[in-house]
């Protein structure tokens, strides 16, 4: 078992540490973010596994992305889980019988011979096959990896382009808390306080068996989470049959898309198909998150409610996410510096990682998961969109401070934002990778 020091490790013993946990993680053909928390492979979890991975095995690396997208569904979506048959029911819940795919899914072309759940998480897929495959693009070659995924990519784009724009604006939407892969960040609550929660003796919660109750969502948030799940499980995961109750305009996960957009035109260029449409989608993306979801005053993206048609007041490291697209106005780029370094998220002032929400916010908590815990996704993104945009002393400021946090918590799933204190699960699978990736 891994121990925690509470110290930072030395790069050699860092690098060790890392591979250790990915090799304890992998389940034969993907790696479980967690093998307690969660046994299963979850989607964006896989993309940035994948990015550490390369550094590993290249054919590993791959072999990730490639078992995800065999759990994709007729209709493109690639789900948010991909279940392990022989991992037991009520070792996660929503368990397999909650999601019903290959049934309740059947219409919207869920496979037969895999259980799958039915909602989606941010796509950043085609970012992550390109860098795997920029990795070692001979292995790549041999094993025919982006002609393989190329189709199911794009298929998967399409998918959130045509099935996901409930807004009209361009711009996709999440139906679902756990869809932007922040479950109880507070830009939710709004939207979910019209949603009446499913009454707390018809499910059990397993994820409590495995982590501080205070650490994690309430069960009032799961109460509603699951209500969610039923309703659209109920309609066959059909998106554009009746409104959603449910739907926001995430910025993180918009960004993602137009980051995976100019991926895909790399991946179509390399291997002779037309890069031209991913290019063009990923600009009128671009235009479509700084016309609708920038916010001049608050200097940073916000979400939007599509049923309240209202900007959501709250300020979550979502928000920030877009610095990853490239070719923002100079005016944007600088904006969002300045507010990762302001008091709302202290960034190299107060706090070293960037908060998953505002520090002066009225739901501040810097242990309830995504309501104030600094992620290591969130700012592995933060710093590459720093360096695109030529910002390297803050990029290696947050590099250093990203690899002594994950080293020094064990590679924990999230930590106090002030202190850097182990929060959730240890040996979590994308702090190891993501933590890998930047020591390479
Ligand atoms: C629900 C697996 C996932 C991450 C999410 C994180 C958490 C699941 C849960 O764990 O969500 O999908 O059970 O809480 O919020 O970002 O992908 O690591």
């Amino acid at each position: 078992p891994h121990t925690t020091t509470g110290r930072p490790l030395e790069p050699g013993q860092l690098r060790s540490a890392a591979q250790r946990v990915l090799t304890g993680n992998w389940a034969g053909a993907s790696t479980v973010p967690s093998r307690g928390l969660y046994p299963h492979q979850w989607s964006w979890d896989s993309a940035f596994i994948s990015i550490g991975l390369r550094h590993l095995s290249a054919e590993r690396a791959q072999q990730e992305l490639e078992t995800l997208l065999r759990a994709q569904w007729g209709d493109g979506r690639v789900p948010h889980i991909v279940f392990n048959p022989v991992v037991p029911l009520d070792a996660y819940f929503p368990s397999p019988d909650f999601w019903r795919s290959s049934t309740a899914g059947a219409a919207a072309g869920a496979p037969a011979g895999i259980e799958t759940s039915g909602i989606v998480q941010p796509p950043v897929h085609a970012l992550a096959a390109w860098l795997v495959h920029r990795a070692d693009p001979k292995t790549s070659h041999r094993r025919g990896f982006l002609r393989r995924v190329r189709p199911r990519l794009a298929a998967w784009h399409r998918y959130l382009a045509e099935q996901r724009d409930l807004g009209g604006s361009g711009l996709i939407s999440v139906v679902h808390p756990w869809e932007p892969g922040m479950d109880n960040s507070p830009c939710w609550d709004g939207p979910l306080s019209r949603i009446e929660p499913a009454d707390a003796g018809t499910f059990r919660r397993a994820d409590l068996a495995h982590g501080d109750a205070a650490d994690r969502p309430t069960d009032l948030d799961y109460g509603r989470y699951v209500r969610l799940v039923a309703d659209y499980r109920d309609r066959g995961y059909r998106d554009l049959v009746a409104p959603h109750s449910f739907a926001v305009e995430d910025p993180g996960v918009n960004a993602l898309l137009v980051v995976s957009e100019h991926a895909l035109a790399e991946i179509a260029a390399e291997t002779g198909a037309d890069p031209a449409p991913h290019r063009a989608r990923a600009r009128e993306l671009t235009e479509a998150l700084v016309g609708r979801l920038w916010d001049e005053d608050a200097g940073m993206f916000l979400c939007r409610d599509v049923r309240g048609g209202e900007p959501i007041r709250e300020r979550s490291v979502t928000g920030l996410i877009p610095l990853i697209v490239p070719g923002l106005p100079r005016r944007v780029v600088d904006a969002l510096l300045r507010t990762a370094s302001g008091r709302h998220f202290g960034l190299g002032t107060t706090v070293p990682l960037v908060p998953s929400y505002d520090l002066q916010g009225h739901a501040f908590d810097p242990h309830r998961y995504w309501r104030g815990p600094a992620w290591f996704n969130t700012n592995w993104l933060l710093e590459r969109g720093m360096r695109q945009y030529g910002e390297t002393a803050r990029a290696d400021a947050l590099r250093a401070s990203l690899i002594d946090a994950a080293g020094a918590s064990g590679f924990a799933e999230y930590v106090d934002p002030f202190t850097g204190e182990a929060r959730g699960t240890r040996d979590f699978s994308w702090t190891a990778a993501l933590a890998l990736d930047l020591l390479t």
